[in-house]
């Protein structure tokens, strides 16, 4: 009985030991889970400075420090929106999926790496920040886990790679007045900033000497002047538009019951046009002060502008977005989408032929053409300050109002933080 047993047992053994024995000496790792690969990876690109449209190599490296050779390597790197894909160079043996963002590397020998270089071109707007993460790998990695988006593991590298902003825009301090609001620039080219806090309006004539214009405003906004050299000014918590003598001597209300109006501007027949910040709707005001509402899809909406021909854009204090409203039809539509990472738009003008837009709370000023193609022309995304210096150097603190020169070659630029100083751009165009 015992020996019948023991020979049983040996010839299990050893038939359990020939399946091992034949299961590792197949190429499959899927066999055994304890096989371990320290993959890693390197992400680096071509031109760390491209300007807009620059075609930029992003090259990806990936690697095996062993000890095994690692199998079934996936890699996510997604070409995010700011980048237009060209074309890659992935190494023989593996595979990019532009779609699905994906580089399949099926094996990779213990102490070899494998090469992927993405040619892109840079966008004028868009998101930057391009991510890779090995998402799949057979084997085990002693020091990071795949597909858990954890970027201090070595499976991980980001980089971002916004374009260069032409570096003949230059930013000065025109002027310093209290944290201001709207911005609106006189036939005479003396320019008025309203304060919302202070209720008030001040004057920075063409010598740039500060004087208080008006008082006892409440919620001073936006501004617009007729052809006559009429000032009107929004009170926001006044729901009303009044009007200022040529003089700034006399004060009359051109419109009341208009719901929280921020922006003015008017068209060419001499209506004016205001938002409704908290209605979703635009105001159109005649002459004589008729008024007709609008409907527009924005509910938190910033501002307005209107082009030469009557169309209406206005934007989204919650968004980048600016919706066009067409002067014949009302009928709305997306004129574009501001790349923004935070916060919304503060005001929005048209001018020769192109809009300009602050962003708040992104502290970066922004150029549309008439496509509604946009390009951040001054500061950067993210970073407040008060430097001056070309588009690039320069810093904004919560630039709100802003206005061209008549000639659109200069840009006037309010902010409500740091000392309220009027920014002025030039060389933008
Ligand atoms: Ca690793
Ligand atoms: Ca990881």
């Amino acid at each position: 009985m015992i020996k019948i047993y023991n020979s049983r047992l040996a010839g299990i053994v050893i038939l359990i030991f020939f399946i091992f024995v034949s299961g590792c000496s197949s190429d499959s790792n899927d066999m055994d889970p304890t096989l371990t690969s320290d993959v890693s990876m390197s992400l680096v690109v071509d031109n760390s400075e491209p300007a807009i449209d620059d075609p930029i190599n992003i090259n990806l490296s990936v690697s095996n420090a062993g000890p095994n050779t690692a199998t079934g390597i996936e890699v996510s790197i997604p070409l995010p929106s700011g980048y237009t894909y060209i074309g890659d160079d992935a190494e023989s043996s593996t595979s990019y999926s532009e779609s699905t963002g994906t580089w399949t590397i099926p094996s990779l020998d213990n102490g070899s790496s494998a090469d992927l270089a993405i040619e892109a071109t840079v966008n004028q707007s868009g998101e930057y920040l391009i991510v890779a993460e090995v998402i799949a790998s057979d084997n085990e990695d002693p020091d990071s886990t795949p597909n858990n988006n954890v970027s201090a593991e070595d499976d991980q590298e980001s980089i971002s790679v916004p374009p260069v902003i032409p570096s003949d825009v230059v930013v000065t301090t025109y002027a310093v007045v209290k944290g201001a609001d709207g911005l609106v620039m006189d036939a005479s080219g003396n320019l008025f900033a309203a304060n919302y806090g202070l209720s008030s309006v001040y004057k920075i004539d063409k010598e740039k000497v500060v004087s208080t214009y008006l008082t006892n405003q409440p919620g001073a906004a936006g501004m617009a002047v007729d052809d006559q050299g009429g000032l009107y000014l929004a009170t926001y918590n006044n729901n009303q538009i009044v009007k200022v003598s040529t003089d700034g001597s006399t004060v009359d209300v051109f419109a009341s019951a208009v719901l929280a109006p921020i922006a003015l501007d008017f068209d060419s027949e001499g209506n004016l046009y205001t938002n409704n910040n908290v209605n979703s709707a635009v105001t159109k005001i005649d002459a004589d002060g008729n008024k007709t509402a609008i409907s527009v899809d924005i509910f938190n909406n910033s501002s307005l502008t209107l082009d030469e021909e009557g169309n209406i854009y206005v934007s989204d204090y919650n968004s980048g977005k600016i919706t066009k409203i067409d002067a014949k039809t009302n009928e709305l539509s997306e004129f574009t989408n501001l790349s923004l990472n935070s916060g919304g738009i503060g005001f929005i003008i048209y001018s020769d032929g192109n809009f300009y837009a602050t962003a708040i709370a992104d502290n970066v000023i922004f150029m549309i053409d008439s496509d509604g193609n946009a390009k951040t022309i001054a500061g950067k995304a993210g970073v407040s300050g008060t430097t001056d210096g070309d588009g690039n150097q320069a810093r904004f603190d919560r630039p709100i109002g802003i206005i061209a020169s008549e000639d659109g070659n200069t840009l006037y630029v309010a902010q409500q933080g740091g000392s309220g100083a009027i920014r002025m751009l030039t060389g933008f165009r």
